[in-house]
């Protein structure tokens, strides 16, 4: 009985969230501080402890906490980059991992603008997992621009991925690729605001 009581207002806590982010991305262009050019919804897709939220937190914040807690449900945060004169907000969907919250997945991937994707560069299969991530980011959103990218770079001397396998993969789906660390932020504002530059780039492909 309590145990239904928790997964029930767990719900509806993320169906409120789920409302609000719907009311901020059909508002007006002044949610953060100032006026944006155009705001776009970038997900990130991939397996438990990857490093999805330590990227975002790295990307948003300047951030990084070995110990974070897995993340349940769907967090997202906002931030605003510059390409060249043009002010881009990114809103980042963290997706969180679990299985029973797969039902929800199809949902938040709606009106995705962009996607990365994220492996770990010491575990194989969190590459491997990624093209059933991707085919269904995909079949919910075309052709959107899609990132794959390998995380924890700082562990080289325990790398298993060797680049050229996530290279084919990404040159097989059409993806980009690149590689990061979330703990020392290598790359990371350069890989956000090259996924904030093909949603700009694809946004107004279509619209011309
Ligand atoms: N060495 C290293 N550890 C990382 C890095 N990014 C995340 N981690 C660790 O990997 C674990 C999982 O990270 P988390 O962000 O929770 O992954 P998520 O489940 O994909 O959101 C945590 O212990 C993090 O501290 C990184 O770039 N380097
Ligand atoms: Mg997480």
């Amino acid at each position: 009985m309590t145990f239904f009581i928790i997964v029930s207002t767990d719900f509806f806590k993320r169906l409120e969230t789920y409302q609000f982010i719907e009311a901020r991305l059909k508002g007006d262009t002044h949610t953060v501080s100032g006026k944006v050019d155009f705001k776009f919804k970038v997900t990130l897709l991939g397996e438990a402890s990857v490093g999805k939220t330590s990227l975002v937190l790295r990307f948003v914040k300047d951030y990084f906490k070995e110990d974070l807690k897995s993340t349940i449900g769907t967090n997202f945060m906002i931030k605003k980059v510059d390409i060249d004169d043009i002010k881009v907000q990114l809103l980042i969907y963290d997706i969180g991992a679990q299985k029973i919250f797969s039902s929800m997945r199809a949902k938040y991937f709606q009106g995705s603008n962009a996607s990365i994707a994220i492996y770990d560069i010491t575990r194989p299969e969190t590459l491997h997992a990624l093209p059933e991530w991707i085919n269904s980011v995909r079949e919910i959103n075309g052709n959107i621009p899609i990132m794959i990218l390998g995380n924890k770079l700082d562990l080289e001397d325990q790398r298993r991925v060797p680049v050229m396998d996530a290279k084919n993969i990404a040159k097989r789906f059409t993806c980009m690729h690149a590689e990061v660390s979330a703990k020392t932020g290598e790359s990371v504002e350069k890989v956000f605001k090259r996924v904030a530059k093909a949603s700009l780039d694809e946004y107004q492909y279509c619209n011309s």
